[in-house]
């Protein structure tokens, strides 16, 4: 998969540590409870914040959208004039019709922090963003057309030629929407202005950017990736990663603060362990409540080094189902390692020396 990264790091790098199931209309219904939902107020306070501490551990909780990675298939960027684009909602439907952008801002009624991330993000990259956005529950769109019986997908064609589908059912939950704003401001071009799909806990690729048209249909279409032999199910696992230190640091004596994020997809993160002996032994880090269910949490754990060593620092989460991390490639499956075709899957892990100063 072609990923072009144009962040460089989930950090502001100051003072460092220097101390299988089928998606129903609500995934979450009398799960767990997660992080209340923020008002537009509170969200939009959180945004102007920027780097967050947390026991110790800086880091940007919310990605600036200059910073948030790419990923196009092509190298051609379309450009949208807002101004006379129409959304059209066809396929099986008793009444096909099209929206403004001014249509779709009068309908505004979502407002959501998503982490995004690219199924072609291998273990521990940087193609993963969380950000804030804002615009229209799909189930509404949707129902306006009224659709017939015996719907099998929803498929998002966009200006760029991509196209991208997902179980009608699914893109009837409430948390799956329009998006025409990032983080405050208008969905910057490269992220899909007008308009784009957020599918939260699903992979980027279905995140379908310069939407223009939605076409319900009867079959199981395969979109652009999905050809190409990638998931179709597409379903964010638990996952973590280490943010801080970076590999080959040398940490001297003390205390220092290991830091990182965690997701748990739909079921969100319960618990993440940090492992200083290559994955034999296992202590709770602290984790950070998560902006919102479908956010990244972030986790940290403060560290004593006091014996001059090589370290191999490893992470794991759990979400709350009760499932742990998948530990990665058994012997014999090494393919599983890499990102094709389902999402890379393993325990992150960096090595380090701790030193006397
Ligand atoms: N129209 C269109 N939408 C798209 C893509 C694309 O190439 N064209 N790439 C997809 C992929 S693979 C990912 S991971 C996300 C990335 O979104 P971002 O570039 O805003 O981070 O967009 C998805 N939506
Ligand atoms: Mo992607």
């Amino acid at each position: 998969m072609k990923r072009e990264s144009t962040r460089r790091g989930f950090l502001k790098r100051i003072g460092v540590g220097a101390l299988g199931l089928g998606f129903g209309v609500s995934v979450f219904e009398g799960i767990y409870q997660f992080a209340e939902a923020l008002t537009d107020e509170e969200a939009h306070a959180l945004l102007r914040k920027g780097t967050v501490n947390f026991m110790g551990f800086m880091a940007q909780e919310i990605t600036p959208n200059e910073e948030f990675y790419i990923t196009n298939y092509s190298s051609t960027i379309p450009n949208v004039d807002a101004d006379t684009f129409q959304l059209r909602i066809e396929g099986l439907v008793e009444k096909p019709y099209t929206l403004t952008m001014k249509d779709l801002q009068t309908m505004r009624d979502k407002l959501d922090f998503v982490t995004l991330q690219c199924i072609g993000n291998p273990l521990g990259g940087d193609a993963i963003g969380n950000a804030l956005w804002e615009g229209v529950t799909l189930r509404k769109i949707i129902e306006k057309a009224m659709p017939k019986r015996g719907l099998v997908k929803t498929v998002f064609f966009a200006e760029d030629g991509y196209s991208d589908s997902i179980p009608y059912p699914l893109s009837l939950s409430e948390d799956v929407f329009l998006a025409f704003k990032m983080n405050g401001k208008d969905l910057p071009k490269i992220h899909g202005y007008p308009l784009r799909v957020i599918v939260p806990g699903i992979y980027g690729m279905k995140n379908v950017k310069w939407l223009s048209k939605i076409e319900l249909v009867n079959f199981d279409f395969k979109g652009y990736w999905e050809k190409k032999g990638w998931s179709d199910e597409a379903i964010i696992p638990v996952k973590s990663q280490i943010l801080m230190p970076m590999e080959g640091k040398k940490i001297p004596f003390g205390h220092y603060v290991i830091g990182g994020l965690a997701y748990g997809g739909r079921y969100g993160i319960s618990k993440v362990q940090v492992s200083l002996d290559g994955g034999k032994k296992w202590e709770d880090a602290d984790i950070k409540k998560p902006l919102s269910k479908w956010a990244w949490t972030l986790w940290s754990y403060q560290w004593k080094p006091l014996k001059e060593n090589r370290y191999t620092i490893k992470v794991r989460g759990f979400d709350r189902s009760g499932k742990v991390q998948e530990s990665g490639p058994l012997k014999g499956h090494l393919f599983r390692s890499g990102s094709f075709p389902d999402g890379a899957k393993g325990i992150h892990s960096v090595g380090v020396t701790a030193q006397k100063t």
